[in-house]
């Protein structure tokens, strides 16, 4: 299992429960039971349109029971003989006990599928269990980001980051600012197509997310990271600054600069800015803010904030301090990249996204410090998926300390990152995927599956149940019996030479 539980006993002189198609469910009337049905079916390869029948005697029971657990997203999942009783206290601790049974299947051979006898007890170590995707370096359509939601949440994440903007298009369309979609998003990284989310397209994100229990994070990347913002309407944006960074980044990409108002398709970063203190940006920076909140029920709107090098301090400060007002304003919570914590004066509650490596350097820990909403760790050495695997992988980046080979993805805790930095202030963990060479859905796959996993188990697992799992040596042979999971749901994960190899 992972992430691995809590608490996981054998049930003494218990039997393994016997799964055949008909098996029944008994659930709220509020449970999705049609997904169980096909998440079962779909491990177990039997035809979704079976319906139960009584003397495939085996019971599912889901129960809401305020005492199943003291966390809102615990369960308690127990199976003996011909019931599996899976008890929690909200619909989002039994969905993830369901998660957990759907993992516990085993082909029986001659014999159908059994659950083996077993009683866990669960709830998770942080509340933000994430994963962002980068829709802007390379655009990834509604059906692609459902899919993803699908397979994320079965590891027990619950948030999507969307990062919607970036030099290389807008993703979103803004009533407000058509020009966004319709000029400054036709093109992706390397001149491969682009694409954006209309409204509804956003809205049905949105709620696929949330009936797999994940909220939805819309990050709009200010004021760097905004040259397509020139693309559409030139008065908003400052000049590319071209510094010699710049130069050498572009050289040692072989890519061309980005010249004003033109789309770009390099990776180079750092260069663009708004026309800060100009009140038309004020103006455009409330308007979006406004219109992104509007669409989204979850509490947070990520202003972005990272690596302005071509903005000037002062600038950057003000600039950070008004956009993060806006989100206030439009009644959400603020998140932001950490350099934004050094700014000062941000709305009580501004919650800090932590991107150094696992040992901070130069006031990177005083900037996540900084933030009185606590942060969300995504050290790069550890949590970004568009690294490499190894020297040989076909995709990725390598800056943040060279390729991250799963076991690394796999060694660090987030009590430890971010020097005197409380615990409880710690919300959680964000795994991100960058997408400047990562362009197709087996792209996805293959980046994101298996480190995803690593991710999940530190987010969730509670360190003290893990002394004897959570290990390098547990953990790689838990991930090689999902693989058949994996396989069954069409995932095109990287069939890593570092995971324990398993038939079926
Ligand atoms: C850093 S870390 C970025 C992104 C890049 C990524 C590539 C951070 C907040 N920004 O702009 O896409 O590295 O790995």
């Amino acid at each position: 299992m992972i992430p691995y539980p809590a608490r996981v006993d054998d049930v003494p002189g218990g039997l393994a429960v016997r799964l055949a198609p008909g098996f029944v469910i008994d659930a709220p009337a509020t449970f999705d039971t049609a997904w169980l049905r096909a998440a079962i079916g779909a491990r177990a390869g039997w035809d979704s349109g079976i319906r139960s029948v009584a003397h495939d005697a085996a019971t599912v029971s889901l129960r809401l029971a305020e005492e199943a657990s003291e966390h809102p997203e615990g369960y308690r999942l127990r199976a003996d003989g011909d019931r599996i009783d899976i008890a929690a206290p909200t619909e989002a601790g039994l969905f993830y006990g369901a998660q957990t049974l759907v993992q516990l299947l085993r082909p029986a051979p001659g014999d159908g599928w059994r659950v083996p006898a077993i009683d866990i007890e669960d709830a998770p170590r942080f509340a933000h269990r994430g994963l962002m995707l980068d829709v802007a370096r390379h655009f990834f359509g509604v059906e692609t980001v459902c899919a993803l939601i699908d397979r994320a949440a079965a590891l027990k994440l619950n948030t999507l980051h969307l990062h919607l903007t970036d030099d290389q298009g807008w993703r979103l369309h803004i009533d407000a600012w058509p020009r966004l979609t319709e000029v400054a998003a036709s093109g992706s990284a390397n001149g491969d197509p682009g694409g954006f989310f209309t409204r509804e397209d956003y809205r049905g994100i949105v709620a696929h997310a949330a009936a797999r229990h994940m909220t939805v994070v819309p990050e709009i990347d200010m004021p760097g990271h905004t040259h397509a913002v020139g693309v559409a309407y030139p008065h908003l944006a400052a000049a590319p600054v071209l510094t010699d960074d710049l130069r050498a980044q572009a050289t040692e990409l072989d890519q061309e600069l980005p010249a004003a108002g033109e789309p770009y398709a390099g990776w180079a970063v750092g260069f663009s800015s708004l026309r800060i203190g100009d009140p038309r940006v004020e103006g455009f920076v409330r308007d979006v803010v406004a219109e992104v909140a509007a669409l989204t029920p979850g509490p947070y709107v990520h202003i972005g904030g990272d690596e302005a090098h071509g903005t000037d301090p002062s600038d950057y400060a003000a600039f950070v301090r008004h956009a993060a007002e806006a989100v206030a304003a439009a009644g959400k919570t603020p998140i932001a990249w950490h350099e934004a914590g050094l700014v000062g004066g941000l709305p009580a509650g501004t919650v800090g996204q932590y991107w150094g490596l696992r040992s901070p350097v130069d006031g990177q820990d005083d900037a996540a410090r900084a933030f009185d909403g606590g942060v969300i760790l995504s050290p790069a050495d550890a949590v970004y998926l568009d690294m490499k695997y190894d020297g040989g992988t076909r995709l990725g980046l390598t800056w943040a300390d060279g390729p991250t080979s799963v076991e690394r993805a796999y060694d660090w805790d987030p009590a430890t990152v971010i020097d005197g930095l409380d615990e409880a202030r710690v919300r959680g963990v964000e795994a991100a995927l960058w997408t400047e060479t990562i362009a197709t859905p087996a792209d996805i796959d293959e980046m994101v599956f298996p480190r995803i996993a690593t991710a999940a188990e530190i987010a969730w697992s509670p360190s003290s149940a893990l002394a004897a799992e959570r290990t390098w040596e547990s953990f790689r042979v838990r991930v090689a019996a999902l693989e058949p999971l994996w396989h069954a749901l069409g995932i095109g994960f990287f069939a890593s030479p570092e995971i324990a190899r398993v038939t079926r």
